[in-house]
């Protein structure tokens, strides 16, 4: 899908605000953009411009490759001592019998549903709770490994390791190197929020601080481990706030290169404590990703969320610097239909994602975690798709 050359007819037209032109060169050229800028293209860039730059450097990353994995999500529990005003599980605490928290034999038999499923990857992340600490977790880790060894646990944030190590008195150094050897392959991006502590405080007081959640990431990465970051947005932060977060990983990226993806996680308003803030609109979800794709210069992905933006935004977003998109999951994942996410049953097979990605032009990839390819889809046809090559853009077969 070749649309570079929009960015050079974006950049001669006598109208675009010279700063822009400025900014656009110094991206192209390999430069690093700086806070004042990442805040200028956010307040002043045309979305036009924002797409052609970020295709850009996602077509000079990644060509049309678009990735995507096959995995699945457990969430132990639906109730949590943190009452983040964002998210829809915090009240839950104090109606204890309405959630769930389920035993670790309970946990063993959801990842036992999935033994004749091709899932590479489980993502397993849920509510804070005392009886969830690091024996709990410890066993089930190695239970994990002993039954489907290959399965790549990507588990717990910074959030719940903050909160179990402290319990268990054990220094995060200390805690890392136990879950890496109970099993643990990496850490998914949650907790991470906005880390300025002006939006922070107010929104996910208690937890774990901005900079706690960036010192556990650089430990697990020195102990040769990869993570994934994300950034809650449109809520109360501002555009510098956004930017903020982005240097914090952006830095700690050029310490350690540990982390795999970036994935920009739009607040939606259903059932928590800021049901009262208006959604951001979907114009300001594909700035923030294309603003992602331009200033993290050093992050080689940056994936859309699907089950949360839907399926539409989620195309849209593959010509706005995004190149992945989440796996194949299964309807178990609450977290998100509970705050009022697109999707309220967020179950794509592996055929719909593979015609998602194609229906707009790319190509898709199936990738494990640390994305080696499982398999390329490119010139692959379903069975199912054969009667309709006339017009879904699917390659064309005998
Ligand atoms: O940290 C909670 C967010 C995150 C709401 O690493 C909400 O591959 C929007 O991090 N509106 C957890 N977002 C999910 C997460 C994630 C998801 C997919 C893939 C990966 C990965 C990581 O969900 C929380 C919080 O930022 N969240 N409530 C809400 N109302
Ligand atoms: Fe608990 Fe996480 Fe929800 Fe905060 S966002 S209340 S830590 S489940």
């Amino acid at each position: 899908m070749e649309t570079n050359n929009n960015l050079d007819l974006i950049l001669k037209d006598p109208k675009l605000d010279p700063e822009l032109i400025r900014i656009a060169e110094k991206s192209i050229a390999g430069e690093r953009l700086q806070t004042e800028e990442g805040v200028y293209l956010y307040e002043k860039a045309p979305l036009a411009y924002l797409g052609a730059l970020a295709n850009r450097i996602r077509e000079a990353r990644h060509g049309d490759k678009t990735y995507f994995n096959r995995n699945f999500h457990i969430e132990p529990t639906n109730v949590c001592l943190y009452t983040c005003t964002f998210c829809s599980y915090s009240r839950l605490i104090k109606k204890r019998e309405e959630g769930w928290e389920y035993s670790l034999e309970e946990i063993m038999d959801q990842v036992k549903a999935y033994d004749d499923e091709p899932v590479t990857e489980a993502h397993i992340v849920g509510g804070v709770l005392p009886q969830y600490d690091v024996a709990f977790y410890s066993d089930l880790f190695r239970q994990i490994k002993e039954h489907r060894p290959e399965l790549h646990v990507k588990a717990l944030t910074p959030v719940e390791y903050h909160y179990i190590f402290k319990k268990a008195k054990v220094s995060y150094e200390e805690g890392m190197k136990l879950m890496l050897e109970a099993g643990l392959d990496s850490m998914p991006g949650g907790g991470a929020e906005i880390f300025h502590p002006e939006i922070r405080d107010e929104i996910a007081g208690g937890k774990c601080t901005g900079d706690q959640w960036l010192e556990i990431h650089e430990i697990w990465h020195n102990l040769g481990k990869r993570s994934n970051a994300t950034m809650l947005y449109g809520h109360i932060e501002s555009y510098y706030h956004r930017i903020h977060h982005l240097d914090q990983l952006r830095d700690l990226q050029d310490r350690t290169g540990g982390f795999q993806t970036f994935i920009p996680l739009k607040f939606r308003n259903k059932g928590n404590q800021m049901s009262h803030i208006e959604e951001v609109s979907v114009i300001e979800d594909l700035k923030n990703y294309a603003i992602s794709r331009i200033y993290l210069d050093n992050f080689d992905h940056i994936k859309a969320y699907w089950p949360m933006i839907g399926r539409d935004t989620a195309q849209l977003s593959l010509a706005f610097g995004v190149d992945d998109i989440d796996g194949t999951i299964d309807d178990t994942t609450k977290i998100y239909s509970m705050a009022g996410s697109e999707e309220q049953n967020p179950a794509l097979s592996t055929r719909d994602l593979v015609n998602l990605i194609r229906r707009v032009g790319r190509e898709p990839i199936e990738r494990d975690t640390l994305y080696n390819v499982v398999t390329d889809y490119t010139d692959h046809v379903f069975e199912e798709d054969k009667q309709f090559r006339g017009y879904t853009a699917l390659p064309v077969v005998n």
